[in-house]
């Protein structure tokens, strides 16, 4: 079993569409491959996430998160315990790239000095990329193509940048850096360095991601699980250590404002056999019930 490649460069895009939907139906996961995001701007991004993360304490300290901060942006060390209580370290830092009003440049390392180039730049392909895959899950629902992005809150979407810094973990057992757990947001788009460690929950097994040098994760999230009242699926997936190198990666989470109120797609709930499976909610409280792990339904 294998995290399925969609290749999005088939000039047939009827085909592509279908796998795209198949795949958020089946897996809620899959690696899109010539998406057409430049493999040199890939590299690039991971390079000056790698000169920062390299950099001393004191100066990654300087975009740290506020202590007060009640939002996730800035740089943090955080060691964790796994679900079966092993040690686990991983730092992060979180950045929002787009929309341009929701940028605090505070956050945004100045060291290495590309970093904003390219990190605008990336945001750039990333939201095209987005709304490409948007409006193919759109239609895979039998609606309007504009749907799904409307339903998140059209040009008030969100993209939310966070790299995590995962480094070597020389213990017998397999580590867990990111727990299990399923994204609280729409669709998530990551890559990653060359140590694996992503995998994906399915059928009872966990399935090994292998992000090739320029391919993209796309993993669906629970805003599009509900939206689309369950048609798709959000994957629940972890990051493991790696026992010899630092593992990175870089997901972009796509995800309403806080205060938007998102559910089930009001056009998709027609008939009796089309109950809501799912309460709406504001999305700053269905973030904090989540996290909270209060009861949603
Ligand atoms: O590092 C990874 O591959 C997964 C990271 C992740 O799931 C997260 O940061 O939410």
């Amino acid at each position: 079993m294998e995290v399925p490649i969609i290749n999005l460069s088939n000039p047939n895009e009827e085909l592509v569409a279908h796998a795209v939907v198949k795949a958020s139906q089946e897996w809620g996961i899959f690696q899109v491959v010539n998406h057409g995001i430049p493999s040199e701007l890939i590299q690039r991004l991971k390079d000056v996430g790698k000169e920062f993360f390299e950099l001393p304490e004191t100066e990654k300290e300087v975009i740290a998160k506020p202590e007060d901060s009640t939002d996730v942006e800035g740089y943090r060390t955080r060691f964790t315990k796994d679900r079966d209580g092993r040690d686990a370290w991983v730092d992060h830092l979180f950045h929002r790239i787009w929309p341009p009003s929701r940028v605090s440049y505070r956050f945004w390392p100045k060291n290495p000095q590309e970093y904003r180039e390219v990190n605008e730049e990336y945001a750039s392909h990333i939201k095209k990329l987005s709304e490409k895959i948007m409006e193919w899950l759109s239609e895979g629902l039998g609606l309007r193509r504009e749907a799904l992005k409307e339903g998140l809150g059209g040009e008030a979407v969100e993209y939310l940048m966070k790299i995590n810094y995962y480094p070597p973990y020389h213990g017998p057992d397999l580590v867990v850096g990111a727990p299990v757990h399923t994204d609280i947001g729409a669709v998530t788009f990551l890559v990653a360095n060359e140590a694996t460690g992503l995998q994906a929950f399915k059928d009872d097994h966990w399935i090994d991601t292998k992000c090739t040098t320029s391919g993209i994760i796309v993993i669906i999230g629970d805003q599009f699980q509900r939206m689309s009242n369950g048609k798709y699926k959000s994957a629940e997936h972890r990051a493991t250590m790696d026992k010899e190198k630092t593992r990175m990666s870089w997901p972009v989470f796509v995800e309403s404002s806080l205060d938007h109120e998102f559910g089930p797609l009001p056009e998709l709930i027609t008939g009796d056999d089309n109950a809501p499976k799912f309460k709406p909610f504001v999305y700053k409280d269905f973030k904090f019930s989540k996290l909270k792990k209060l009861p949603l339904d």
